[in-house]
């Protein structure tokens, strides 16, 4: 799917702002609210997650249904032109209404999805609402628990006055994943125009040979039009004799200057057909597994970075291309090259920033919480697959076109240990899909979470392996003399299945400003001491390609035992300060290179 972008050819509106709001029911919402203004609407900022713009524990811990509205004006210099209304993700599920009229419906709360408004859109006041459900539960990704009244660990089952109480309580979401489930309108709403005959897609895969690059590309398009592509330079400037007519084609760019990391370069391919223009930035470069190395522009790369999550205070998951920029500046004064969309697709700006800084990204479905604990095969019990095969399809198709996206990630810390068979059936189909859909075909991925990898059939399958290990902190907690022999026993079982392991979670929650000169678990100095100890063992290893921390920043999460406050294991605040561990990653990732550091 295009990303909407205005030039001569196509008009665009962003229909950000304050919209008028109303949080609904938990099953449903009052139909008449469609067609007429909402009753006594609170004010709510859009971008944004709904939860935290107010200070009020009910809407933030709000369970179910909220509905959104505005009124716009449709330019006349739109009339005659295709007008479609475009959501870049509302989480999770949305029903969209125009003028009293149902356009339809989507579920997934982190991908795009479009209206063409036709007949429905009229000159003058258009009234849009927007009804959201943020429940989560065994048939949603990302997945939550069944149930909606809260029965954690610490509620001892069994005594009289628990259960009695459960009756009573309130209904909630209960994620089974560790951030905290914002909602709403949470990225960009905008409508634009194409003319009738329109270019719907664009797919490029790229190469080089010397010092010649290539583009083949591919138009799908719809209504008659001759199609005409052109590479134009990282200036706007017209690449001589880089051009070609026809729906498909390639494209030679001679002294290609290469995407690389750290040092990108963006060309254009100017694609008309018609009346329609469209212009499509793309980074000439490979990706490539090859044995036990990873390669981009076939040198070896090692990935130094995080996973990440798009959190801030008072936007919640909001999109925010001012903490975008911040967090890229912050990346670079790690010294670090990478970071993996835990646990879900990011908002496309995220995308062409890191496609313009040279910044690697791993990008990673929706597909977190796949896991009953043991307890259950969750390939069974959860009702996910066909959606789990949507997110997929449409994460690829809306981000197939990034230099920066080098991986997919098709979900994290599923249960591969318990039903190691199940997940292997599960999870083969949707390995392949995900190569299938994908016109650069790059490598795919699979986050495994620690448990024993011995069992697990799937994680050794992919092409490169990626685990989550927590030796020093929630296994072997504080002994890091444990947690490194731990790891060494792992280390060689991966050594011996002949792929590419990376890490891509290992952390320790560190509450910032307890210092101990004891470096003690929660202290500034414990998170700095297991990095140093834990990375000296990962140098060792030459098939281990790279360290991805979690998390780049403290995080909010759902209130409960284990949590002081969200998730504490940045090695930045969430209002971006470093820890002591971060100045001590600066210093390790500034000496590392980002190519031939494994040879
Ligand atoms: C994990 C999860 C991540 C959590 C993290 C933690 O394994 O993938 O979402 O936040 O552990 O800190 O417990």
């Amino acid at each position: 799917m295009l990303y909407p972008r205005m030039n001569e050819a196509r008009m665009l509106l962003d229909l950000g702002g304050v919209w008028d709001f109303k949080p609904a029911g938990a099953e449903s919402w009052p139909r008449e609210w469609a067609g007429a203004p909402l009753p006594q609407p609170l004010s709510m900022a859009v971008p944004a997650a709904y939860n935290d713009q107010k200070d009020d524990l009910d809407l933030r811990s709000h369970y179910g249904w909220a509905v959104y509205r505005r009124v716009f004006s449709l330019p006349r210099a739109m009339a005659g032109q295709r007008v479609v209304l475009r959501f870049a993700a509302v989480t999770h599920a949305a029903e969209v209404w125009l003028n009293g009229q149902k356009l339809g419906e989507h579920k997934g709360g982190f991908l795009p999805f479009e209206f063409e408004l036709g007949e429905l859109a009229r000159p003058g006041e258009n009234r849009l609402t927007v009804a959201v459900d943020n429940r989560v539960s065994y048939s949603t990704l990302p997945v939550g628990n069944e149930g909606a009244v809260a029965f954690f660990g610490s509620d001892n089952p069994g005594i009289p006055s628990i259960e009695l109480a459960k009756t009573r309580a309130k209904p909630q979401n209960r994620p089974n994943f560790d951030f905290f489930n914002y909602a709403g309108i949470i990225r960009p709403v905008r409508l634009y125009t194409t003319p009738a005959a329109y270019i719907r897609d664009i797919s490029l895969v790229t190469g080089y040979e010397g010092s010649t690059g290539f583009v083949e590309y591919s138009v799908a398009a719809e209504g008659a039009g001759a199609v005409h592509a052109a590479v134009l330079n990282a200036n706007g400037v017209p690449v001589a004799g880089a051009e070609a007519d026809g729906a498909q084609g390639r494209i030679a760019i001679p002294d290609v200057t290469l995407w690389q990391p750290g040092a990108a370069y963006l060309y254009r391919l100017r694609v008309t057909m018609g009346e329609d223009v469209y212009e499509q930035p793309f980074g000439v470069r490979t990706v490539q597994v090859d044995g036990t190395r990873f390669l981009i522009n076939g040198r070896p790369f090692y990935f130094k970075g995080f996973g990440k999550h798009e959190d801030s205070f008072f936007r919640g998951r909001g999109m925010d291309e001012c903490l975008n920029v911040k967090d890229l500046s912050l990346i670079r004064w790690l010294g670090a090259n990478s970071f993996r969309t835990s646990h879900y697709p990011y908002a496309e700006e995220m995308y062409d920033l890191c496609d313009r800084e040279g910044i690697v990204i791993i990008d990673e479905a929706p597909a977190v919480g796949i896991n009953a604990g043991g307890s259950a095969d969750p390939y069974k019990a959860m009702r996910i697959r066909q959606h789990h095969e949507e997110v997929i399809r449409d994460m690829v198709a809306r981000d197939k076109n990034h230099p920066c996206v080098v991986m997919w990630s098709i979900a994290n810390e599923p249960d591969t240990e318990h039903f190691p068979q199940s997940a292997y059936d599960y999870f083969r189909p949707l390995y392949e899909l995900a190569h299938a859909c994908d016109p650069q075909n790059r490598p795919v991925t699979l986050v495994a979470c620690q448990n024993d990898y011995t069992k697990d059939l799937i994680t050794r399958t992919m092409d490169v392996c990626c685990i989550n290990r927590y030796y020093g902190w929630y296994n072997l907690s504080g002994d890091l003399d444990a947690a490194c022999d731990a790891w060494n026993t792992e280390l060689d079982f991966w050594a011996a299945q002949g792929k590419p392991l990376m890490v891509t979670e290992y952390g320790a929650d560190t509450y910032p400003g307890i210092h101990n000169t004891n470096g003690e678990m929660f202290s500034e100095e414990f998170q700095a001491d297991y990095y140093a100890r834990i990375n000296a063992e990962f140098d060792k290893r030459p098939f281990f390609i790279g360290e991805q921390v979690w998390n780049f920043a403290d995080f909010a999460t759902i209130q409960g035992p284990m949590r002081v406050d969200g998730n504490k294991k940045g090695l930045l605040t969430r209002d971006r300060r470093p820890k002591l561990a971060a100045h001590y990653f600066r210093r390790r990732w500034r000496a590392i290179p980002d190519f031939g550091y494994k040879g």
